[in-house]
């Protein structure tokens, strides 16, 4: 079986666009889950990423059994620390917070969920996460205690995510937080695209179908997508 990390390769060779819906298990209704995987399977997302910065809840387990009983896309972790990963997932974004200076989200959480992940078939993906600047203060950026990186100093971002590819990461997530007042700037975007050869993820404050269409054209292989469908059940829809 082709591994998920081969098809998001693959994707990107025959320049298939990718699409994430994010799920975070604290703003998950349950009441709202028959509609929730109702509206996925409509849409045109191709993952399912499940996270969130904190993750108070217990119920990570019963959701991805839920989602994987109705709907057929794969499921990534995409955990905010150790606590939030799940053997009954398809695979984990190993990430490490290359914009930032903290060693706790550069490699100390990495030591802690490695004997964890290995008890499970979790196929682990490296990725260098890099955090933008975006106009406000995100939650990634509280809990990381890390400084983004500035949405002006493109070249910056660059030279991060080059040193992410050399470090021997598989992806690049560019991220501008989860309901950022700004996404990730297009001129960002594209450079870092142009200039590395792993497949390019971007996320944050991303809120019509129009912010996803300009993301690809500048050069995301795969876009991440959460608050704005967890306002609206039917953003997929708006066409
Ligand atoms: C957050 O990139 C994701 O980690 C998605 O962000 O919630 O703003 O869509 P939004």
């Amino acid at each position: 079986m082709t591994s998920i990390y081969n098809q998001i390769v693959q994707a990107k060779a025959a320049n298939k666009k990718l699409l994430a819906v994010l799920l975070d298990p604290d703003k998950i209704v349950r009441e709202q889950l028959e509609v929730l995987v109702l509206k996925i399977n409509q849409s045109s997302a191709t993952h399912i990423f499940i996270g969130g910065s904190l993750v108070k809840n217990n119920i990570l387990d019963e959701l991805i059994v839920f989602i994987k009983n109705n709907v057929v896309l794969p499921v990534v972790l995409f955990p905010g620390n150790p606590s939030q990963i799940s053997d009954k997932a398809d695979a984990i974004l190993f990430l490490s917070l290359i914009s930032g200076r903290n060693p706790d989200y550069l490699i100390a959480h990495q030591v802690d969920a490695a004997p964890i992940i290995k008890k499970t078939q979790l196929e682990v993906i490296s990725t260098g996460y890099m955090l933008v600047e975006s106009g406000g203060l995100t939650a990634v950026q509280t809990v990381s205690k890390t400084t983004p990186l500035s949405r002006d100093n493109i070249e910056h971002a660059l030279a991060t995510a080059q040193a992410g590819e050399m470090l021997g990461n598989k992806l690049i997530y560019l991220e501008a937080g989860s309901g950022a007042n700004n996404p990730v700037p297009l001129k960002m975007i594209s450079l870092v695209a142009q200039n590395i050869t792993i497949p390019l993820i971007v996320g944050g404050g991303i809120v019509d179908l129009t912010g996803i269409q300009n993301a690809y054209d500048a050069g995301a292989d795969l876009v991440v997508i959460g608050t704005a469908f967890e306002n609206n059940m039917h953003f997929f829809e708006n066409k």
